[in-house]
């Protein structure tokens, strides 16, 4: 049997296999990972990210827990979890971290569980997180929860992963109002003030819904830079649809190390799936993250492909004119254009 089947047949072991070839980048990873493409777009992927310390594992943790066992007789989802950590250089303490705050996991062959340290540029985590995301989606993981520190474009990243953001917010870490990002209501689709245990939860809260009240949430990660990935969706000819009423995400508070409020998180959870499903939003997230995630690969890939067309000389030589001022950025841009139609 090939890695693929052992995959679609649900052994763990070639699972955890194809994840460390996808991290790795590897080509045979990339090829599995194509024939594996078609089984996927069944999993429902929800984002977790919030600053370090906030509780987020633990989140996960007890969420995981609650959706492996439903109070309401159905059927449990199998779920699978990553945890990337963008700053981190060794995934050794991440990942023994992980195994500590989520032992209620433990033991559980309806859960997979991954940590990932970072490795290359931010492009590259996005696309591995999402080659992960498509792995275990393809192996029958319903739910998948990913966990990532809120650190500028990673969450962004994880906010066009998933389908619904929880952004985590824990009282004492500078409760006041610029501590909450602007950014942060951007991705937010649930906010969760965790370690509702400790003193300071108010402020937390206060602050949270007075931003809430100066922003009003749209559509906003649907509006991309001028990537490939908008050169794409450009030629796709579509829009976001217009939701007749707005979400505006709720306020939910948790001590996800007594499981408390998680409960509470799960049900907003499914509120919001059902709010994007009723509105079209999921059919057009999927086309945005479908034509984003291809974008990104087109854009490494074009940028390697010029780059070996290049001769390191000649690049050295040009970019030293434009420190020079001899040229401008953009005649040197011109000369790279101009190298590489010449040889082709
Ligand atoms: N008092 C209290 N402590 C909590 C709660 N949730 C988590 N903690 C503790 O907070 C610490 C950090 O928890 P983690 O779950 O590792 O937080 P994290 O956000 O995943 O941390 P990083 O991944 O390192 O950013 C641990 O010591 C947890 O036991 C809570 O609700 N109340
Ligand atoms: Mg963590």
């Amino acid at each position: 049997m090939g890695l693929v089947d052992e995959i679609l047949s649900g052994k763990r072991l070639s699972l955890a296999r194809l994840l460390t070839q996808i991290e790795n980048e590897t080509t045979a990873g990339r090829e599995a990972l194509s024939e594996l493409y078609p089984y996927t777009g069944h999993a429902y992927v929800i984002g977790i990210t919030g600053a370090p310390g906030t509780g987020k594992s633990s989140l996960v943790n007890s969420l995981a827990y609650a959706f492996r066992h439903p109070d309401d007789g159905k059927p449990a989802p199998r779920v699978g979890i990553i945890a990337v950590d963008p700053s981190s250089p060794f995934s050794g303490g991440a990942i023994l971290g992980d195994r500590v705050r989520m032992k209620d996991l433990a033991g559980d062959t309806g859960v997979f569980i991954r940590s990932m340290a970072t490795r290359g540029s931010l492009g590259g985590l996005a696309a591995t997180t999402a080659g992960m995301v498509e792995v275990l989606d393809a192996a029958g993981f319903e739910i998948i929860l990913v966990e990532t520190v809120g650190a500028g474009q990673s969450e962004i990243d994880i906010a066009r992963l998933a389908h619904t953001t929880l952004v985590v917010e824990a009282p004492g870490l500078g409760d006041d109002i610029q501590a909450i990002k602007a950014g942060i209501l951007e991705i937010a689709d649930i906010l969760v003030i965790n370690k509702a245990d400790l003193p300071g939860i108010e402020i937390t809260e206060r602050a949270l819904k007075a931003s809430l009240d100066l922003a009003h949430p749209t559509l906003h990660l649907f509006r991309i830079d001028k990537t490939s990935a908008a050169i794409l969706l450009e030629g796709m000819q579509i829009s976001a649809p217009t939701p007749t009423d707005l979400w505006i995400p709720p306020i939910v508070k948790t001590i996800a190390t007594q499981k408390t409020g998680v409960a509470e998180l799960k049900q907003s959870i499914l509120e919001h799936r059902r709010y994007i499903e009723q509105n079209g939003l999921k059919h057009f997230q999927e086309v945005f993250r479908t034509a984003y995630e291809t974008g990104v690969l087109l854009e490494e890939a074009l940028l390697s492909n010029w780059r070996q067309d290049i001769p390191g000389i000649e690049l050295q030589e040009t970019l030293h004119k434009v420190y020079a001022r001899e040229i401008s950025p953009w005649e040197a841009v011109q000369r790279f254009m101009h190298a590489r139609t010449a040889r082709s």
